[in-house]
């Protein structure tokens, strides 16, 4: 399979609306690739499957996560953080991707964590900013990511947290961790 073969293969999982995002998601990485020194054929790859799941029904990615022995905490939060991780484990099965770095970076891509690396930092940020994202705030972000990945990240955390809270909906562990983590980085 190359590049092309993955390129169909995405589509036929996602909408149009979503495959549109995804093409904006592999341009918006890689332009942050290149600012900050990451690997632009990681961060194309990474981009390119980061939602490959996002379509997956409730019990389909429930199995992934009890058969592959993912965290079962997220079984009790909400439901978008799941074709993050399940992903991860398939585009390993079905494109044999194996660098570990490419598959945490589609892993964390919803929820974040502490210690990201610097492509999953890209891969991260690219999701949230990426042009076509109308977020309150996210013009704030894309400001700072202009020049300061980690503060771009921070601020990026801030919002999510803020909507998750204002919408009176639960904050899954990791994604508070992640945020306290880039507030020390960032001071
Ligand atoms: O898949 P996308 O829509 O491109 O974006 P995503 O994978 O970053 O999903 C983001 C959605 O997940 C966003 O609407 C907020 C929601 N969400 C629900 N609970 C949490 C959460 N996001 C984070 N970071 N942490 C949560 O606990
Ligand atoms: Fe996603
Ligand atoms: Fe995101
Ligand atoms: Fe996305």
């Amino acid at each position: 399979m190359n590049r092309d073969d993955w390129k169909r293969a995405v589509r036929e999982q996602l909408t149009q609306t979503r495959w549109e995002h995804t093409l904006r998601v592999v341009d918006t990485a890689l332009e942050l690739a290149e600012r900050f020194g990451a690997d632009p054929q990681k961060a194309d790859t990474a981009a390119l499957l980061h939602d490959y799941c996002k379509f997956w029904s409730r019990e389909r990615m429930r199995e992934v996560i009890l058969r592959r022995g993912l965290p079962e905490d997220l079984l009790q939060h909400n439901l978008e953080l799941w074709h993050a991780p399940v992903g991860a484990e398939v585009v390993q099965d079905e494109f044999g991707i194996g660098d570990a770095d490419i598959l945490n970076a589609i892993r964390y891509h919803t929820s974040g964590r502490p210690h990201m690396t610097l492509l999953e930092k890209v891969i991260f940020l690219a999701d949230y900013i990426e042009p076509g994202r109308r977020f309150p705030g996210v013009e704030d972000v894309r400001r700072l990511a202009r020049e300061n990945l980690d503060r771009a990240i921070l601020q990026s955390l801030d919002n999510t947290l803020r909507f998750l809270i204002q919408r009176g909906q639960k904050v899954y562990p990791l994604t508070l961790a992640a945020r306290n983590y880039m507030l020390d980085q960032v001071n």
